[in-house]
């Protein structure tokens, strides 16, 4: 990969939420808060806001919900000819058009309800993408890694997870997209041409992005799909369980112990895949149980350069340098030098653990 070290400027912010209290908070009052996130972000001269995983609502996978009305009223529905119908839903177009009229794009969380061709429904944990400058949403991602269990626990007092309940697991992979109108100067395809070598455009040309949902960023799998199309920027919305009485530990320790390993995540995938990474949480005391706060944003060498202070709606931005991403994919992680597929395929072919046979005594 060529050297190309001028510097490439962002700022982006990760929008904190505090608790979406209940099955019932309106729609309107989460939706005031988001669009005063996004008018703060404006006097930052913020031009990319993440918002957290299933955003306009509590952790609905937190609570048991038979009523199938009830649970529709979680999901935004879909189709082939509609796949981004989330933007003209009473429960999003706020936002949407808060985003439009201040120019800044925005990437959010909802329950989607997919209805395909032959008319089959499946519901996904969806983020999708906005651009501002294109006034359309340019891609969408479907959670792959679900976590929880799909029959609730009985136990009285345990804090639910239902996401294989209420969820089936993503089916768009992980797929890079670059994003118009971000950075100045970027090089367009028909500028190759011009160069010596088709390499000398890497690094160059309009941002290349990728999102995650939630548990997710635990899977080294998934961000190193994003790290082999030459991710720069990769988002993350979460709704991470801060404490469970039916684990070991306080609430205090098992908070602590939630916030570590969501940083070790993000911090290992950002600096593995030499990109910048933005982590936007709910946060705080919901009916279900509480979540931790820890949103945050990291970079290349995966240090947090930015991070949250309170548990409530918070604002947590940061001025990005894309062009620092190249320091990584030039050396330690120039995967093209250094990679190994020859020795990568149990990572495909197996699933569970298998363990080596047990010695004779
Ligand atoms: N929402 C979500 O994906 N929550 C999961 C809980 C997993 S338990 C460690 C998370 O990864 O935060």
């Amino acid at each position: 990969m060529a050297a190309a070290r001028e510097p490439r400027l962002l700022t982006v912010a990760a929008a904190q939420l505090g608790p979406v209290t209940s099955l019932d908070t309106p729609r309107e009052e989460v939706l005031r808060r988001m669009t005063k996130l996004l008018d703060e972000a404006a006097e930052k001269k913020v031009r990319l806001v993440v918002f957290p995983e299933l955003a306009f609502t509590t952790f609905f996978p937190g609570y048991v919900i038979n009523d199938s009305e009830e649970l529709a009223s979680f999901f935004e529905p879909a189709s082939p000819s509609d796949p981004y119908a989330i933007v003209r839903s009473p429960n999003a177009k706020p936002l949407v058009d808060k985003a439009d009229e201040l120019g800044i794009d925005i990437s959010f969380g909802y329950g989607e309800r997919w209805t395909a061709e032959g008319g089959k429904v499946t519901d996904y944990n969806t983020a999708i993408y906005y651009s501002a400058a294109r006034k359309r949403c340019i891609a969408k991602y479907r959670k792959i890694h679900l976590p929880g269990r799909y029959e609730p626990d009985t136990r009285p007092g345990v804090t639910q997870q239902l996401e294989k309940r209420y969820f089936t697991p993503g089916d768009l992979g992980f797929q890079a997209f670059r994003v118009p109108g971000l950075v100045q100067g970027a090089l367009k395809s028909g500028h190759v041409q011009g160069l010596p070598d088709p390499k000398d455009a890497e690094g160059r040309g309009d941002p290349i992005l990728g999102m995650l949902i939630c548990n997710d960023r635990r899977w080294a799998e998934g961000w190193r799909c994003y790290g082999l199309q030459g991710i720069e920027l990769l988002l993350e919305g979460y709704n991470t369980t801060a404490f469970a009485p039916q684990y070991e530990g306080s609430n205090e320790e098992q908070e602590q112990e939630a916030l570590f390993h969501h940083r070790l995540s993000c911090q290992a995938g950002s600096y593995q895949n030499a990109c910048y990474s933005v982590h936007a949480g709910k946060a705080g005391t919901e009916d279900h149980g509480s979540l931790i706060a820890g949103s945050s944003i990291v970079d290349p060498n995966g240090h947090v350069i930015a991070e949250s202070k309170t548990k409530g709606d918070e604002l947590v931005f940061a001025t990005l340098d894309l062009s620092k991403c190249l320091k990584g994919k030039e050396r330690v992680f120039a995967f093209e030098k250094h990679r190994r597929v020859e020795h990568y395929s149990r990572l495909i072919d197996q699933v569970g653990t298998e363990e080596p046979a047990l010695l004779s005594e």
